[in-house]
């Protein structure tokens, strides 16, 4: 296995799937927290001034997604056929969507605009993922059915921010309910889930969540 290094703010953001996925599937890694005093320098290196940055031996690598489909490919987490491959791009651009709302309200609108967020939006795009894992495995496993994928834990840490905006929001869902205590219960997760090193983090780098 190459050396990996991750580079991201003291928060869980955008860099909690990529934690999420090695930390499960058991690929060592370093972290390191960019004090955001030294971010302007570490900015101006990097190809669209933004983290979270993935090492790679001696390659650079941003974009969380793409740093998740890099790991994917690595990990064995990207389906078997170019079309499984393509479903799981399909979710993931869903989480990416829904992410992007989330995160639109939270840094530019969380006063204002939580409650819409909270009882309209949200439940549209998580009706849309319920109705999704019906039509695999019963909805009794993953995303893509038996065999776990890079987007289970991108939808993952989506469900885990947003149960603590809104604790009630998996109430009528019962298969993402359901989801959502699997992917908890994996012991490798469960174990950093709890862990100082997560709980004091915060998810948004505005402090808001
Ligand atoms: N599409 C990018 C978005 C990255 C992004 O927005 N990064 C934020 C932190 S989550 C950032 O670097 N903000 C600091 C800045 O833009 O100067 C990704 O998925 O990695």
């Amino acid at each position: 296995m190459p050396e990996y290094k991750l580079m991201y703010f003291p928060i869980r953001g955008r860099g909690q799937a990529i934690r999420l996925l090695m930390l499960d599937q058991g690929v060592e890694f370093q972290e390191s927290t960019i004090a955001f005093k030294e971010w302007p320098t570490l900015k101006a290196t990097l190809a669209f001034g933004q983290c979270p940055v993935f090492y790679v031996d001696g390659e650079t690598l941003v974009q969380s997604n793409t740093i998740l489909r890099y790991l994917g490919k690595q990990c064995g987490l990207y389906g078997s056929t170019d079309m499984e491959a393509a479903y799981i791009d399909m979710l993931n651009d869903g989480v990416e969507d829904a992410y992007s709302r989330y995160l639109k309200m939270i840094y530019n609108d969380y006063e204002n605009g939580k409650d819409d967020y909270v009882t309209k939006v949200l439940p549209t795009w998580l009706a849309s993922f319920e109705k999704w894992l019906a039509t695999k495995a019963d909805g009794k496993a993953f995303l893509m059915g038996e065999k776990i994928s890079y987007v289970d834990y991108n939808f993952f840490q989506f469900l885990d921010a947003q149960q603590i905006l809104s604790s009630t929001c998996l109430d009528n869902l019962p298969l993402i309910k359901a989801y959502y205590e699997r992917m908890a219960a994996r012991p490798k997760l469960s174990e950093f889930l709890k862990s100082e090193t997560n709980t004091k983090r915060n998810v948004n780098g505005n402090g808001k969540q």
